[in-house]
């Protein structure tokens, strides 16, 4: 099987905190978002959906959602689990990996993609072409701030994203952190003191694999 990805942006970047975290030795092949690699036709060819991460198996097939190469991955090698070990584990970091995607990871892309300059006529990633619409990055930075406080609320009543223990809910968080400081211009407050702490919290843990 091969990778292709773009360690920088933030969507392949949550998956190799999960590949460093299960210390994976994988083939790799980065493709340059910064020069637009990911639209070339060879790299669409092999992924028509022309985003990036994407992993092409054995059979030729591909996997182009995070969360499927996750579970994939896991599947393939069980060491240092992040996706949960109960049937309850498990859909909890399920539901915190897709309400983290949902709210906050598409709220910060929403802020940037349509008020960015440099995506003028390239909102949406993938092989389309969509005009930005300015309202919705304003719309992106107040559901992202709504999501904060709301998993600021959470994060009060236990120590990681989806339960006790360090998962790839956490690793979800962590990178749209990253995201929304960079791209929305936006960082969590000193009114948001579990969230903080948790941060603290969950970088120590993604530095110390069990
Ligand atoms: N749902 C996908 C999202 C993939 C995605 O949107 N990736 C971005 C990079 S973060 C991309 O490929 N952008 C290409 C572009 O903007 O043309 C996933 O789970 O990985």
């Amino acid at each position: 099987m091969k990778l292709y990805t773009y360690d920088a942006a933030p969507n392949p970047a949550r998956l190799k905190m999960f590949i460093d975290y299960k210390g994976l030795s994988l083939d790799i092949q980065q493709l340059d978002m910064a020069k637009a690699e990911q639209l070339d036709s060879t790299y669409r060819q092999i992924v028509p959906e022309a985003t990036l991460p994407a992993l092409v198996l054995e059979d030729g097939s591909r996997l182009t959602e995070v969360i499927a190469i996750a579970h994939y991955l896991e599947a393939l090698y069980p060491e240092r689990p992040l996706l949960g070990t109960t049937p309850e584990e498990r859909a909890q970091v399920l539901n915190w990996n897709h309400r983290i995607f949902n709210t906050l990871f598409m709220a910060v892309a929403e802020a940037f993609r349509n008020g960015h300059p440099a995506y003028g006529g390239r909102a949406l990633p993938g092989p389309n072409n969509y005009e930005q619409i300015p309202a919705l990055a304003e719309r992106g930075r107040a559901r992202l701030l709504h999501g904060m406080a709301a998993i600021n609320d959470e994060l009060g009543t236990r120590s990681f994203v989806a339960g006790h223990d360090f998962s790839f809910a956490d690793i979800d968080l962590l990178a749209v952190l990253t995201f929304a400081k960079w791209a929305a211009k936006t960082e969590p407050g000193d009114n948001m003191a579990e969230l903080l702490a948790w941060r603290d919290r969950a970088s120590a843990a993604l530095l110390n694999p069990k």
